[in-house]
């Protein structure tokens, strides 16, 4: 229907034209023709009897025996069957000779009239006739006028069969016309649409190539792109919340989104840690917040986790590929481990990462310390890390999860050698400011590393900030802060923020007993009388969680409100971390010092008022201190998320206890309903204690319950998850447009 209209209306309207405009004009410029045409054949006739007609004028006769000669004469030239009647005009301006077929209209001319250039048409009951006076000369005195008359019926017929000729051709041509534009429009529009379609889904590298096949798009592809973005980002924010965040949504993203494309997870730290005790193999599971976040999406995914072999028994256990499946139980998924060299770690782990990088991001005011050696060690580790992947690769474009600040040249080191390989590395702990990150003495090798990646992550929205400020003070790069993309070497990295989290609920959870029992195993376990207050803290034992400052604050505690001492103790379970290092073993032992010394001040008769615990605990035994404290503290002096602010939270199914956090931790962005404080004034610490302790059960159970609904629906699930829904949006772009250039080298080509 829409068709056959696109064909009807231009026919007609072509035809109207032609029958309005085409057949007059055409009439007009063949009579125009035709006229000139006689006026040229007059002339010709004119000088063709000039002479002989002459002499017949001159010659010495009788008037009558003229009049019948020239009668003859006229009458030869009228067998030409166009010449329908001949006059002669004297010099007087008198009809003297004529063929009976002279219409009377055809009179002669004035004797003075200027000579006439061309002829005249006159319409009388016979139709049109061509009407024209020509001079006979003798001598140069002109001895008259020749009046020759032609009929123009045949330019009538002609006309005629012209005009007819002419409109069966511009029909034929309106036909053509009208298929033409039908074919077109509905061409163009597809194109048109097709255009649109590509702008709308978001696609902007087949937009790119669209533009340049339709340049009068571009103007508006802009404006439609930025729209399209914005409704794709409304449309991601509402399926997002649409989504039940937990395993199943991860394999069905990994399933539809991604088809089940390969993924592989590469960190420093092991999900799993074979060490040998006594005659045994024990397998244990790091304190660490990356591995309690990545653990649940290997689950899901079944991919390969390569990692550091640390473990005393790790060689022990793998299989003569270095493989090993886990979790030991269930297995599910499988490490494929790296193994370094006593200095290869000492140098690359110990060294650069946590003895250079560490502080240098963290504003702990420990200084960074950088050597030559670390740094030689760092990359040939890193260039390890990245054989082993590309070794574990079994197709040509995996998804690979770059963890954190020990592989910060692995991105690059990987796009190198598997350059369709979507990678994406989430950096976890915080990105520091251009100046800080400035003291770097191989800072751009660093950078670069990192824009090796295609999408890079951070827990803050400062974190990417300072990261485009550093990028753009130390590369010539174009950082696009308004699409958060940095084009550095002819390639993109989108820089986004992914607040980590925790799983939610947390496995740890399912087994534990009641929060009342677990108040009074926790206290009967330290000795204490039921009734006890407790406080606790969770952490690495490392100097950017502020443990000093936090003891500090429980002393001061004690000192403006006696009242506690004896009914308040605050449990720290802290595990040992990187003791190799002499900053940490000073930490510890400050930190041992510290709470001797509050003991002995506040502490006696089997009362304590700092608990210290320093080990690794099973984290459902870290689960059941979080349901026994009635205050957990977390006063880290900075810190890229914190994932015992949230643990603590998810493990208060009672809805009670109060989350005291500092305002340093990525974590305070989110859980604005924990008590806030600096955990460098003392005293707002202290004063934020004692508010926790005071907190009427109404209001601990507000604050925890709009706090659990947020770590809910913001689990670890949903933050990889949004990773891997990313990646799959961009993987299905650069599908785009490889086979869209494929198309056009194929034209091309031909
Ligand atoms: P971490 O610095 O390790 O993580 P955090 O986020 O608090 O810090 O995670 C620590 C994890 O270890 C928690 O799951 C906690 O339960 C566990 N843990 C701590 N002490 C323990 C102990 N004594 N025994 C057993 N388990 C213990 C880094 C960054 C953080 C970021 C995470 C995740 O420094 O800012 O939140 O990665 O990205």
């Amino acid at each position: 229907m829409r068709i056959s209209l696109r064909f009807v209306i231009p026919l007609a309207v072509t035809l109207g034209a032609i029958a309005y405009m085409v057949v007059p004009l055409v009439d007009n410029l063949t009579l125009k023709w035709f006229v000139r045409d006689l006026d040229i054949r007059t002339k010709l006739i004119t000088t063709a009897v000039q002479d002989p007609f002459v002499e017949l004028l001159t010659e010495r006769t009788r008037d009558k025996v003229r009049l019948q000669r020239v009668q003859a004469f006229f009458n030869r030239i009228l067998q030409d069957e166009r010449l329908f009647a001949l006059g002669f005009c004297d010099a007087a301006g008198t009809l003297v000779y004529k063929t009976p077929t002279l219409p009377a209209e055809s009179t002669c001319r004035p004797p003075d009239a200027p000579p006439e250039e061309t002829g005249r048409v006159l319409e009388n009951q016979r139709g049109s006739l061509h009407v024209s006076s020509n001079p006979i000369v003798l001598e140069g005195k002109q001895l008259g006028e020749l009046l020759i008359v032609h009929d123009m019926s045949f330019i009538e017929r002609r006309s005629a069969d012209t005009k007819k000729y002419i409109f069966y051709l511009f029909a034929a041509i309106a036909a053509v016309v009208a298929l033409l534009t039908v074919v077109i429009a509905e061409l163009s529009w597809r194109g048109l649409l097709a255009g649109v379609k590509a702008l709308i889904s978001g696609d902007r590298d087949a937009q790119a190539l669209d533009g340049t096949r339709m340049p009068e798009l571009r103007p508006i592809a802009r404006d439609l792109q930025a729209l399209v973005r914005d409704l794709e980002a409304e449309r991601r924010s509402h399926d997002e919340s649409q989504i039940g965040w937990g395993p199943d949504a991860l394999r069905r993203i990994l399933r539809e989104d991604l088809k089940g494309d390969e993924v592989l997870i590469v960190s420093n730290r092991e999900p799993y840690i074979h060490e040998r005790r006594d005659n045994a193999v024990e397998i244990r599971q790091p304190a660490s917040g990356l591995v309690t976040a990545l653990e649940p999406v290997m689950r899901a995914c079944s991919g390969t986790w390569i990692a550091h072999g640390s473990g005393s028994a790790d060689r022990e256990a793998v299989d003569e590929n270095d493989r090993v499946r886990v979790p030991p139980e269930h297995p599910a998924y499988r490490i494929r481990r790296v193994w370094l060299t006593k200095a290869e770690e000492q140098g690359y782990y110990y060294g650069f990462s946590n003895e250079g990088l560490w502080p240098l991001c963290h504003i702990a005011h420990v200084r960074p310390t950088f050597r030559a050696a670390d740094w030689e060690h760092y990359r040939t580790v890193n260039r390890r890390f990245a054989d082993v992947v590309v070794d574990e690769a079994r197709t040509p474009d995996p998804i690979v999860l770059v963890q954190d600040y020990h592989l910060a040249l692995l991105p690059r080191l990987v796009r190198q050698r598997l350059p369709r390989a979507t990678i994406i590395t989430f950096w976890h702990i915080p990105w520091p400011n251009p100046e800080a990150f400035g003291i770097l003495p191989w800072r751009e090798a660093v950078l670069e590393g990192l824009l090796g990646s295609s999408i890079l992550g951070f827990h803050t929205q400062i974190h990417c900030n300072n990261f485009f400020d550093t990028v753009d003070r130390f590369l010539e790069a174009r950082v696009n802060r308004e699409t958060f993309a940095i084009s550095y070497g002819g390639e993109s990295t989108e820089v986004r923020r992914y607040p980590i989290s925790i799983e939610y609920p947390p496995a740890a959870l399912a087994a534990q007993p009641p929060v009342d029992a677990c108040r009074n195993r926790i206290r009967a376990r330290i000795g204490a009388d039921p009734d006890l207050r407790l406080g606790l803290g969770v952490d690495r034992l490392d100097y950017t969680k502020g443990i000093l400052e936090r003891f500090m604050a429980v002393e001061r505690l004690l000192e403006i409100e006696p009242r506690w001492v004896g009914k308040f103790s605050f449990v720290q379970i802290a595990a040992p971390s990187r003791s190799s290092i002499d900053e940490y073993q000073g930490f510890e032992a400050r930190v041992r010092a510290l709470a001797q010394r509050i003991n002995r001040r506040f502490g006696g008769g089997g009362y304590q008022p700092i608990i210290l615990k320093v080990e690794h605990h099973d984290a459902r035994e870290v689960y059941a201190y979080y349901r026994a404290a009635d205050v957990c503290y977390v006063s880290s002096l900075h810190d890229g998320m914190n994932l015992v602010a949230k643990e603590y939270v998810a493990a208060r199914d009672d809805e009670r206890g109060v989350l005291v956090l500092s305002q340093f931790t990525g974590a305070a962005r989110e859980l604005s309903e924990a008590l806030i404080v600096n955990p460098y004034d003392i005293e707002q610490s202290a004063a934020a204690l004692q508010l926790a302790l005071t907190m009427p059960a109404e209001e601990q159970r507000a604050r925890m319950r709009s706090m659990r609904s947020l770590v809910q629906e913001f689990n670890v699930y949903r933050w990889a998850g949004r990773m891997l829904i990313d990646a799959a949006r961009m993987r299905h772009r650069h599908r785009v447009l490889s086979s869209a250039r494929a198309g056009r080298l194929h034209v091309i080509n031909r």
